[in-house]
């Protein structure tokens, strides 16, 4: 029975135009499975003769050759992807390190994603992060995502070298001179909170993220339990074969925190900038209760107040508080910043471009933030490694949105393995201007320090129930 177009329900006129349409395409030269195949022939045409970025410069096609991955433990555990290209001597190296999961990524890399890899032209990153994101079908995830990310940097680190740019220059230049720096002060009492955020602001920072031990409770996140803050800086040696468990209980962390800070602005003054970690251990009324408690000491921002599942509950962390919130690290795309982001729930985006699919990932989310006054504060901590670190302010330093940048130092022993990285002066983290990122990878270096297993602390409250560490 023939249908008037007016009622033809969920096909509607322009579905019925549509369909009248591809039928008659199907066999016609537009038709989709042709249109694919001339893609794909394409593209293979592209991969083989080179009309990629480099032809129009009258540079030879390029095609990636090998993709190393190198697992390695000089103070800490990482990975390093390398990868290798038809011009000799130009490599790309990036930094694939998930703290805890590292064996999955190397595997996940190796067996996985470095054949999809060989014959490709390096030059055509956004295709490839399209490609090894959505072509799996499934997608995401922080092992997958971690992969993509040491993959992604790779990439940038070889068409800047090719460019003969360092990545910020690719990335539009700069927009600041350095990127503002914060490092960690942390303690088992307030004195010792104290002492080492001093010696931080004698060091040159400006800005300080301050945590302290909770009394009665063996093992905090982001203190030292019952060692110097130097032997506690997070390195394997601290990191268990099997999980340690640490206790929380939130009502005497709850109490202590805002002392902290009333203590150390009376201490340090009003001038340093100061920051905390609640490292996602509150339920929202509580992180409502922190945030507003704290609104006297005026912190940079309070970061990852809820667990990364509970969004929404920041509109009630907002409803009781003006004290700035950053969240992010556990986020694993450019997808899940967009609630936050959109309500302008946070005033910081703090993803890790090692975890959700390196630069090419993070511009996205610095657009998407820029487009709601929200800047960004990478996550920039010791269990990531210098390439990412020299991303983080490759972007930093390219981008209007900039919030401020969590630094680390690395240990003589990684920098014998890992080369390069940004620099820290006066506060502010700067790359260098060699072309690409900045980084390089020691291979025999890194064998002399083979992988071992360790594992985050995970935490239990007094009744031995599991709690966010
Ligand atoms: C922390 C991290 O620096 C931070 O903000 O949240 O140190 C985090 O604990 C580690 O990266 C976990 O692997
Ligand atoms: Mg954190």
């Amino acid at each position: 029975m023939h249908q008037p177009i007016s009622n033809l329900g969920w096909l509607g006129r322009r579905g019925f135009l549509g369909l009248a349409g591809v039928t008659a395409l199907a066999d016609s030269p537009l038709s989709h499975n042709r249109v694919a195949a001339a893609l794909v022939a394409k593209d293979t045409l592209a991969q083989n003769t080179g009309s990629s970025a480099g032809s129009s410069r009258g540079l030879p096609p390029l095609k990636i050759t090998d993709v190393r991955v190198i697992v390695t433990c000089p103070d800490r555990n990482y990975v390093l992807v390398k990868i290798l290209t038809t011009e000799s001597g130009l490599y790309g190296v990036g930094d694939a390190t998930l703290n805890g999961r590292e064996l999955a990524v190397a595997e996940d890399l190796e067996k996985h994603l470095a054949p999809l890899l060989i014959g490709r032209d390096p030059e055509r990153i956004e295709d490839t992060w399209q490609y090894l994101y959505r072509g799996p079908y499934w997608r995401g995830g922080p092992i997958q995502m971690t992969a993509l990310a040491g993959i992604d940097l790779a990439l940038w680190d070889i068409k800047g070298k090719r460019a003969g740019m360092p990545v910020y220059q690719l990335l539009g230049g700069r927009t600041r001179m350095g990127a503002l720096a914060y490092t960690h002060a942390s303690g088992r009492d307030f004195a010792e909170v104290e002492d080492v955020a001093r010696r931080a602001l004698e060091r040159g920072f400006k800005c300080v993220r301050a945590q302290v031990a909770i009394p009665g409770l063996e093992g905090t996140y982001g203190t030292p339990g019952n060692k110097t803050p130097e032997a506690a800086a997070g390195r394997v040696a601290n990191m268990a074969s099997l999980p340690e468990i640490e206790a929380f209980e939130p009502a005497p962390y709850l109490r202590i925190v805002p002392k902290l800070f009333e203590y150390l602005r009376a201490k340090l003054g009003q001038e340093v900038e100061l920051l905390h970690d609640c490292h996602e251990k509150l339920d929202p009324i509580q992180a409502a209760r922190l945030a507003h408690d704290l609104e006297p000491y005026h912190l940079f921002f309070l970061e990852d107040c809820l667990r990364p599942e509970y969004k929404e509950s920041f509109r009630l962390i907002r409803e009781h508080s003006t004290t700035p919130l950053a969240m992010g690290e556990l986020f694993n795309s450019l997808w899940d910043c967009v609630p936050l982001i959109k309500e302008q729930l946070i005033d910081y985006i703090r993803c890790d471009l090692g975890h959700i699919g390196g630069i090419t990932a993070a511009r996205k989310v610095a657009t998407l933030a820029e487009l709601f006054q929200v800047r960004t504060a990478w996550h920039g901590p010791g269990d990531i490694g210098p390439s990412t670190h020299a991303a983080n302010v490759h972007v930093d330093i390219s981008i209007p949105n900039f919030g401020i940048q969590e630094m680390v130092f690395f240990p003589d022993v990684t920098r014998e393995v890992i080369s390069g990285g940004p620099e820290f002066k006066d506060g502010y983290m700067n790359v260098s201007d060699v072309p690409g990122l900045g980084c390089d990878v020691n291979e025999e270096a890194a064998k002399r320090y083979p992988y071992r297993r360790a594992y985050l602390p995970t935490a239990r409250r007094r009744d031995g129930s599991v709690q966010d560490w």
